[in-house]
């Protein structure tokens, strides 16, 4: 039988990446960039949220940094739309970290003041734990997973700086306690702001855009 050693780890493990991640912010603000991590569960709409947001854009260029397990999907579509979008798979990783995000930043020409949205992985648990040099951290809810998602997923909702509930075209059609949601929201975070959109309708954005519009990347 082995004796067990104790070690005191007194590092953040998070250290190097939340290092890297201050360079990144630091770079970007320095060139006028304000940058929104999208985070959210697979299939909410946050490649739908973009393409709704974009045209209410009155000042910011949009740049776009699309994350995914495999394929460039979401990718194409953005750039067959005119929009500058680099790829970024991970292969495995649930989540995009801030190296991934140092390396591509690299490759891409910013050559005006905008906003770089980075659309994480599908993943209402992992993003939330990591900075990847985000200013603002956006995440998208949707009426079609329940109202039960603060209480479950409390990290995302705690951390967010802006709430999106999406699909609300579908209201009618499911059984979405939104006073349910609020409480959870609320509990988590006393101020984050919440908008009720929708891709289908699109309803909402023009105030999510005017509302990202109005940070400063410092
Ligand atoms: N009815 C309705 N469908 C929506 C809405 N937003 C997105 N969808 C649909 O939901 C599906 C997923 O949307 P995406 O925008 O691809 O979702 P995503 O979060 O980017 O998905 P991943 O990148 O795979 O994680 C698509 O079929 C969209 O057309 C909405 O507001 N209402
Ligand atoms: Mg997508």
């Amino acid at each position: 039988m082995h004796d067990v050693i104790r070690l005191d780890v007194k590092e953040n493990i998070h250290s190097e990446n939340d290092h890297i991640a201050d360079h990144v912010r630091q770079h970007l603000s320095e060139d006028g960039i304000l940058v929104v991590n999208v985070m959210g569960a697979p299939g909410v709409g946050k490649t739908t949220t973009l393409k709704n947001i974009f045209p209410h854009l009155r000042k910011a260029k949009p740049y776009v940094i699309e994350g995914d397990i495999e394929s460039d999907i979401d990718t194409v579509d953005l750039q067959n739309m005119g929009f500058d979008t680099y790829q970024i798979n991970t292969f495995g990783a649930c989540h995009l970290d801030a190296p991934l995000i140092h390396d591509a930043i690299h490759k891409m020409d910013f050559d005006k003041e905008g906003i770089l949205f980075i659309e994480n992985i599908g993943n209402l648990v992992c993003p939330a734990e990591f900075s990847i040099g985000e200013h603002i951290k956006m995440l998208i809810s949707t009426v079609t997973e329940g109202s039960d998602k603060p209480y479950k997923y409390p990290l995302a909702f705690e951390k967010a700086d802006i709430i999106l509930i999406n699909k609300c075209d579908l209201l009618p059609y499911v059984d979405f306690d939104e006073d349910f949601f609020m409480k959870g929201v609320r509990a988590q975070n006393k101020d984050v702001p919440v908008f009720k959109v929708s891709g289908k309708t699109g309803e909402g954005y023009r105030e999510v855009a005017a509302w990202l519009e109005s940070r400063n990347p410092d």
